[in-house]
């Protein structure tokens, strides 16, 4: 007998988190990625299953036609698999009300964002989305396509470009006010969006311009949010796990760790669900478990990512058990990343890094080396340049930051010197990079024109002590490994 496809008539009762999806749409999603359906949907579905209330979320992704194509087919039900060494579960949080792809149908996302249901836009399009430039961390003018988003003679391809035009189309409907709340991984991810939006009508032509400035200043809210899950890409393994502990085939189930985290400013123009609920905290220093979490958890990570991939580690857990990483990653966070946070009064740093160690360890997960590699020059962007300026200016030298940056280099120009698992990064910088280290005629040299093109932001290029050591430890990591570099960093 075939295993039947999860749908409404095969719902695993045991495994859903509500009942039935929510008739009403009162988020629209951005993002259809695997972090929201493992996040920010999970909490929402929770949240509603104690405290009913309109907030079905309609899940945009950008692009890729696959999850909503399956999510359509499985009538909006998907399936998260929690995964720890102590063994798995799976649910079904059945919240979504609907799934689109922007790419394909442009106009109904506008429409969504200006229906008077809808009160919040959230947003999880990874550092990548934002169109900004790394260099000015304002929206990217050069882009071509933020340019056609700015001439508005077709429908908007940018995440900020669609935000804009489906403000404009509200504001245009009288639907009222609405929240816009990023949850991706942006040192003050409301303030850049909040940014971002305003940069993007200050484009636009007068007098729409003013218009829609004034509305929005009057009419939308950016809350910044924290927003914690390891979350990796779904692989076959995953879809066997979901058929044999539901009985029900998902082509699009999603993996992740028990631990999830999501801190919110409560600063939300048009109500929200009762997230707290669902253990969401609300916080009036956000700002300070972003840089808590982007740092500890998401700086080290970067650093675990590539030297594991370098030392020829295919997952995190394999790297994190390498005793020359552990001690590079205890490194960064006592030494680097500790020193330059404010650690919100509610957190004991020793406990958080006590999780993390044991988040990086979760070896049921298969979070891999090159998903947490890919993109580094969105990503080093807010995690390193901040803390290392900070050292930088004190006169000293940030060991690890350095060796993360040079070790963020090995692996993206090293070609297949640097192994399947660099190999495999994507990053769009990986071409400028490659043709850099080509014709530099050393590391010093090549260090210099990469991180002088702004790669990450203005100042650190013109700290000559920070590039000569990010050179010197890639040096180290060509000649002799990771192993020595890191010992080298070590010893510094
Ligand atoms: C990771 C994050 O891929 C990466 O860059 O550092 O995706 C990380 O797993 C999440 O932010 C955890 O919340």
């Amino acid at each position: 007998m075939t295993t039947p496809r999860l749908g409404a008539a095969t719902d695993p009762a045991h495994a859903l988190l509500r009942p039935a999806p929510p008739e009403r749409t009162g988020i629209v999603h951005l993002g259809l990625g695997n972090f929201h359906r493992a996040h920010q949907a999970v909490h929402t579905a929770r949240a509603l299953a104690h405290t009913d209330g309109p907030w079905g979320i309609l899940g945009v992704a950008g692009n890729s036609t696959s999850v909503a194509t399956a999510m359509r087919e499985q009538e909006l039900r998907y399936a998260v698999l929690e995964s720890s060494p102590a063994g798995s579960t799976a649910t079904v949080p059945g919240v979504h009300t609907g799934a689109l792809v922007a790419a394909h149908e442009p106009e109904a996302v506008l429409d969504a964002i200006a229906a008077p249901d809808t009160r919040i836009v959230t947003i999880t399009v990874t550092e990548r989305g934002y169109t900004y430039s790394p260099r000015t961390r304002s929206l990217d003018l050069d882009s071509e396509l933020v340019r056609a988003d700015l001439r508005g003679d077709a429908p908007p391809r940018t995440t900020t470009g669609r935000i804009v035009r489906g403000l404009q189309r509200r504001m245009r409907a009288g639907s009222g006010p609405i929240t816009v709340l990023s949850c991706d991984n942006l040192g003050g991810n409301g303030r850049q969006t909040a940014r971002l939006v305003r940069e993007f009508t200050a484009e636009l032509p007068a007098p729409e311009r003013e218009e829609l400035q004034r509305w929005t200043d009057a009419s939308v809210t950016f809350p910044n949010s924290m927003v914690d899950r390891i979350v990796p890409a779904t692989t076959d393994a995953h879809r066997a796990e979901v058929r044999e502990l539901l009985g029900v085939r998902d082509a699009v189930p999603v993996p992740a760790e028990p631990f999830s985290m999501w801190v919110l400013e409560d600063d939300f123009a048009a109500g929200r669900p009762a997230w707290e609920r669902s253990g969401v905290l609300f916080a009036d220093d956000v700002e300070a478990y972003e840089l808590l979490k982007l740092r500890l958890l998401n700086g080290t990570h970067s650093l675990i990512a590539y030297l594991g991939a370098l030392d020829g580690c295919d997952t995190i857990p394999e790297a994190i058990a390498r005793p020359f990483i552990s001690e590079a990653a205890d490194r960064a966070l006592r030494a680097d990343y500790l020193p330059t946070l404010a650690v919100p009064a509610a957190v004991d740093a020793e406990d958080y890094i006590a999780s993390l160690f044991q988040r990086w360890a979760n070896s049921a997960l298969g979070h891999r080396t090159r998903q947490v590699g890919s993109d580094g020059s969105v990503k080093l962007a807010q995690r390193v340049p901040d803390p290392a300026l900070a050292h930088l200016r004190a006169g000293r030298m940030p060991q690890q930051l350095a060796l993360t940056v040079a070790a963020y280099l090995r692996c993206l120009g090293g070609g297949a010197d640097a192994g399947p698992h660099a190999a495999a990064m994507s990053d769009p910088a990986r071409e400028s990079i490659v043709d850099s280290m080509r014709r530099g005629a050393s590391s010093k040299s090549t260090v210099d024109e990469v991180l002088g093109r702004g790669l990450l932001g203005p100042e650190l290029a013109g700290h000559a002590d920070f590039t000569a050591r990010v050179a010197e430890l890639l040096d180290l990591l060509v000649r002799h490994g990771p192993k020595a570099a890191a010992a080298a960093a070590c010893a510094g």
